[in-house]
This record gives C-alpha cells, sequence and structure tokens, in this order.
C-alpha cells in the first residue's frame, strides 16, 4: 500500500522457483567416447578426479576405476537445498572379477558435496569441504558385472551444489589366483534426481513454469527538485538462470502511464524461457542522485487474476485492496472504526467513490 509503505532504493530478491533437474544424467549428450571423455566432452559433468571414461557401442554410460585409494570419480553441477528431500535413480554395474576382498573393500560412493576441484590426477581421491553420503555401499551388495537399477531417497542435511560418483577400494589391486592383480571398477547410467518433498508445506505454492506467461506489476516513486512526465531511472529487471547458474535473459520493466499521487505503474508479460531454473526480480534505481521507492510488486500467472490486501498491523482494518490491474481501492475508517470513506485509483487519478458520515449518540 503506497501511501503506508516505503520499500526504498536498490534491494534484491531471489528465489529457487524451479526444481532442479540433473541435465544429461544418461551421458546421451556426450559427444566423444573413451579414455578421458569427461576431461571434454560430457555437458554438465567433469571428473573429479583421474580420466573417467564414456563406454558405449550404442547407448553411451560412465566407467571409473579404484585401488589404492585412486581412482577416478565423476561430478556434476547440481544444487541439493537443505532439508529437501531428492529421490534417486540409476543403474550401476560394479566388477569385483569374483574376488571376495574387493567385494567387501570397494566402495560405491555416491554423494552431495560442495568444494570439490576437479584434478585429472587419479591420486588422491579428493576431500570435499563438506559432503553427504547418498548411497554408500559394498561391491558385495551388487552382483559382479550385471546392471542392477538402484532407487533411494536422500535428504539433504546442507546445501550442497555438486552431485559426486566413485568407486573407492582402499587396499592395493587384488591378485586373482591366476597372476594378475585386479582393480574395483564402477559403471553407472540413466542417473536422475527429482524432489520427492520441499522443506515446508506452502514454501513451494509458487511455481512457475518454463514456456508459461506471467505478469509482473508494481509501483514506482522518484523524488525530484522538479515535476517530471514520467520516471526514467527506476523499473523492474526480471533475469533468469539456467542449471549452471548463467543468466540466459535479463529484462527491463519500466513504469508507463500518468503519474498518479506521485507513483507510476509498471504492468507488463514476460514468458520464463525453456531451460530457465531461477528467476531474479530486481528492484532498480540507476540514478544515485535521486531516491526512489517501490511498492505493490506481484508476480502471477497471466491467465490469472491476482488480489491483494493490505491491513492495518494495529487495528487489523483493512486498508486498501489492489485489483487485477494493482489499482487500489482504499478505505479509511473514523476513530470508532467506521467507514468514512472508499477512494479509488484509476489511471486518470485517485477518486473518492463513497463517503458516508456517521453520528455516535452519547448516552449520558
Ligand atoms: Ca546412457
Ligand atoms: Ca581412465
Amino acid at each position: 500500500m503506497k501511501k503506508y509503505y516505503i520499500i526504498l532504493l536498490i534491494t534484491m530478491f531471489s528465489c529457487s522457483l524451479l526444481y532442479a533437474q540433473l541435465p544429461n544424467g544418461n551421458f546421451n549428450a556426450a559427444t566423444c567416447t573413451g579414455n578421458g571423455a569427461f576431461a571434454t566432452c560430457v555437458p554438465n559433468w567433469i571428473q573429479s578426479h583421474g580420466s573417467p571414461s564414456i563406454n558405449s557401442s550404442t547407448n553411451p554410460y560412465a566407467w571409473m576405476w579404484s585401488y589404492s585409494a585412486r581412482g577416478e570419480g565423476i561430478l556434476a553441477n547440481f544444487n541439493f537445498q537443505q532439508g529437501v528431500t531428492y529421490s534417486i535413480t540409476c543403474r550401476i554395474r560394479t566388477r569385483d572379477y569374483n574376488i571376495q576382498t574387493i567385494r567387501d573393500n570397494a566402495l560405491l560412493n555416491i554423494m552431495a558435496a560442495n568444494g570439490i576441484v576437479s584434478q585429472t590426477s587419479s591420486s588422491p581421491i579428493p576431500t570435499p569441504t563438506s559432503s553427504q553420503n547418498i548411497i554408500s555401499n559394498l561391491f558385495n551388495n551388487y552382483t559382479n558385472l550385471v546392471w542392477t537399477n538402484i532407487t533411494t531417497t536422500f535428504t539433504a542435511d546442507a546445501n550442497y551444489s555438486q552431485f559426486w560418483v566413485h568407486p573407492r577400494m582402499n587396499l592395493p589391486a587384488q591378485p586373482d589366483g591366476n597372476g594378475n592383480t585386479r582393480q574395483s571398477e564402477l559403471s553407472i547410467d540413466d542417473i536422475t534426481i527429482t524432489v520427492v518433498s520441499p522443506p515446508c508445506d506452502d514454501c513451494y505454492s509458487f511455481q512457475p513454469k518454463p514456456g508459461q506467461e506471467y505478469i509482473v506489476s508494481g509501483w514506482v516513486k522518484e523524488e525530484h527538485a522538479t515535476q517530471v512526465m514520467s520516471y526514467s531511472s527506476s523499473y523492474i529487471r526480471v533475469n533468469f538462470y539456467n542449471q549452471q547458474g548463467n543468466i540466459i535473459q535479463s529484462t527491463d520493466f519500466n513504469p508507463v502511464g500518468h503519474i498518479i499521487d506521485s507513483w507510476q505503474r509498471i504492468a507488463d508479460t514476460f514468458i520464463i524461457p525453456g531451460n530457465a531454473t531461477d528467476i531474479e526480480v530486481e528492484l532498480r534505481n540507476d540514478n544515485q542522485n535521486i531516491v526512489s521507492y517501490f511498492d505493490d510488486i506481484r508476480v502471477h500467472p497471466f491467465n490469472s487474476n491476482m488480489k491483494t490486501y493490505v491491513y492495518d498491523p494495529q487495528t487489523q482494518w483493512l486498508m486498501a485492496e489492489q485489483d487485477e490491474n494493482n489499482y487500489s481501492t482504499f478505505y479509511e475508517y473514523d476513530n470508532q472504526g467506521g467507514l468514512v470513506r472508499i477512494k479509488k485509483e484509476t489511471e486518470k487519478g485517485i477518486y473518492t467513490v463513497q463517503e458516508t458520515r456517521s453520528s455516535h449518540t452519547k448516552n449520558n
């Protein structure tokens, strides 16, 4: 409500609006195969250590090895949010060469992590600054050289930005009885990560969708020494980010129309780009020499109506409501709480639409 509330200058709020997906979890977007493929040609993925392979005849998958606490691992960008529960599916294939000491010592590790610095050296296996196990199972849980489907749920105990898969065997390569020594080996494919439950019941009740149209609106006021016809320094900027955290589209929404009681309206539409995962709304003032104010910022689907209400925090009286075009109706009261005046804001100005006189009889 413009009359009572002032939101000042340049503020910024950002919300994670769309459920994150793991791009290229099936590795089919890889543009090369073989040893070291993750260094160059697997979108959204890189090696955490060593030179993991993309193996493929027709369906690409990732392949890694480990022994002596060395080996290979793969790393993807993924934003795990604290308190959110995820369902993770994949298919894995272990190779233990039918050697029980490998089965009893090699681990399949799938983790959420922060701070892993990618290296092409196979040694040592890197240590994240923080991490949480999603799966940490001995190879003994799986059958040698058989693809196994895995489904698990995982609740993040902190925010993590990395998804990490690697085998780990701290023992050296093990004799197979035929004069060879053998490492532990891991293949993985078809990784999906989906949100099972957000951290609160209503925190994701507003879930903008890529490809859909939305209305952004708000009101701007600038303090000028002399009267102006339009405000030119203050505007709303909407930024769209992709999974990698890069801005893929940025749109400015300027105030237009009459200045009403020193406020000018912003009202426009935008379509969320198909590959957007986050939206950021900035309230901007590009002129350091003037003060500007923002109020009644709203974002809602184009195919919807929105009404918002302003209540006095002390008396709980309804002070104003904003209609589907973000124009206000103001309610004014006497000291007893009797409604005395209703004023309506239109594109031409503010009009009194109802005036009431009431009297209170005193009983002596
Ligand atoms: Ca695949
Ligand atoms: Ca390799």
